[in-house]
């Protein structure tokens, strides 16, 4: 039997391997996930993101046990781009979430970034798609930060929790600058601590502000708050703030109720479809970028390459020459694929290289 089908009926050794291969980008990753393809777009993808130590873990953990409790089977994917050790992510992580240990309904993986965060959502788009077809109704993603990469990969959600806690103070300005715009539901974690109630009124606020500028109409296009972006259609999606203690699990059942809630409104709205598409598309324009750069790095030999780098570093060529330059070379090589001779700029298809 194959991996493939073996993944398909349920064998957790299987699904391992197959994780691994598709993390490392290898042939074998590839077929997996092409032959796994058509039984995705089930899952209930869940963004968790949020600074370091507010208790994201925990709380996955939480929300996990509540739904396994309703008979979902959930999935796991800790992501750390901040930590380039994997043994200290993998091992804090298992430690945390040791409640779902032994649980055949839940499956953990802790990924840890190798560098390119580009490569990290990639990577994470992949696995989310194998767990998707494995049979998971839920798969957490778990992403520490604020940075362009953590909202790549909280992209990848259909539903984004961001997760506060209070003493944080100024981290609310941080919010304010990003983060904020891609929550779905926010959560003021550890709210057994002082000040949690502060917290959430400045989180309320802020988001009140993003509301009226809603009404303001100001905001276009793709950056704007998601409750914005709700509202500016028919459908209307307020964020939420939900306070949780994931010690005890107070403001969990509710908070599970909220992601429900957001499940809902997404499929009757629309946009559960709009957010798969957006997702799938950035996925292929991703995977093309890669494999048009490698094609093109294995068709131009390195010693070109390096000719004309050298000829924009003594500026005898602008860089958008050089590109049109390396792009003809590449093009006119023996053995240059179809489909990397299709993307040479119309203009310099007949000019040679110099
Ligand atoms: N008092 C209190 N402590 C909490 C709560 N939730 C989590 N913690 C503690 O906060 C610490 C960090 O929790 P984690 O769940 O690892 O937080 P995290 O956000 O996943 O951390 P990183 O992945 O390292 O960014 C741990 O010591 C938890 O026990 C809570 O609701 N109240
Ligand atoms: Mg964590």
């Amino acid at each position: 039997m194959t991996l493939v089908e073996r993944l398909v009926l349920g064998d957790r050794l299987a699904l391992a391997r197959i994780l691994t291969q598709v993390e490392n980008d290898t042939p074998d990753g590839r077929q997996a996930l092409s032959l796994l393809y058509s039984r995705t777009g089930h899952a209930h993808l869940i963004g968790v993101t949020g600074a370091p130590g507010t208790g994201k873990s925990s709380l996955v953990n939480r929300l996990a046990m509540y739904f396994r409790g309703q008979n979902a089977r959930v999935a796991i994917a800790a992501v750390d781009p901040s930590s380039p050790f994997t043994g200290g992510a993998v091992l804090g992580d298992r430690v945390r979430m040791k409640d779902l240990a032994g649980d055949d309904g839940v499956f953990i993986r802790s990924m840890a970034s190798r560098g390119a965060l580009g490569g990290l959502a990639r990577a994470t788009a992949a696995i989310v798609q194998i767990f998707d077809a494995a049979g998971y109704d839920i798969v957490f993603i778990e992403t520490v930060g604020a940075g362009q990469g953590e909202v790549d990969i909280a992209r990848l959600a259909h539903t984004t929790l961001v997760v506060e806690a209070p003493g944080l103070g100024d981290d609310i300005q941080a919010i304010k600058a990003g983060i904020l715009e891609i929550a779905d539901i926010l959560v003021v974690n550890k709210a057994d601590r002082p000040g949690a109630e502060n917290t959430e009124k400045a989180l309320r606020s802020v988001l009140e502000i993003a509301s009226t500028r809603i009404t303001a109409g100001r905001h276009h296009g793709r950056m704007m708050p998601t409750a914005a972006a709700a509202a500016a259609s028919d459908g209307v999606w307020i964020t939420p703030i939900q306070r949780t203690v994931s010690l005890d699990g107070q403001g969990i059942p509710e908070l599970a109720s909220k992601i429900s809630e957001h499940r809902t409104y997404l499929q009757h709205s629309g946009r559960w479809r709009d957010r798969e598409h957006a997702r799938v598309s950035g996925q292929v324009e991703d995977i093309l970028q890669q494999s048009l750069l490698h094609q093109f790095h294995s068709a131009l030999p390195k010693r070109r390459y390096n000719e004309i780098m050298q000829q924009v570093f003594d500026k005898h060529l602008s860089p958008p020459e050089a590109v049109d330059l390396l792009i003809n070379a590449a093009a006119q090589t023996e053995g240059a694929d179809m489909a990397l001779r299709a993307t040479l700029p119309k203009a310099s298809r007949s000019r040679r290289p110099k």
